[in-house]
């Protein structure tokens, strides 16, 4: 399996782990764009969001109650956070396993380019 995620996963590859349970897993960016920057996952390969399917409906919302539940317990949920999940080359998408981008800890600009 080449998929960098699946690698952090399986715990391959090392990361800054901050919740794992049996459908996701959430780790730090090693890349930060906000004080806040954590990685949603799912545990399913899906390389990217148009490749889900109704099947994965439930773990795909599983992403966002984890975004909502970390943003809590890290104590940014109040202030509020931005949560994004790029698709394809126009969207900025670079890693091929779909992710939940969840940034907090600053207040941020719209339109995000
Ligand atoms: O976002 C892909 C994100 O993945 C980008 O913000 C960097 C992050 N990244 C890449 N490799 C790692 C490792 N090894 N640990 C943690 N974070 C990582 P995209 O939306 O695809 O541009």
């Amino acid at each position: 399996m080449s998929c960098l995620f699946c690698k952090i996963i399986d715990k391959e590859i090392p990361a800054d782990i901050v919740y794992e349970d049996e459908h996701v897993l959430a780790f730090r960016d090693i890349n930060p764009q906000a004080p806040h920057h954590l990685l949603v996952i799912p545990k399913k390969h899906i390389a990217t969001i148009n490749e889900a399917d109704e099947a994965d409906a439930e773990v795909i919302g599983r992403l966002s109650l984890t975004a909502a539940k970390l943003a809590k317990q890290l104590g940014f949920a109040d202030s509020g956070y931005r949560t994004v999940m790029n698709c394809n080359e126009h969207g900025g998408q670079t890693v091929y396993h779909i992710h939940m981008h969840v940034l907090g800890g600053k207040a941020m600009g719209w339109p995000p380019y």
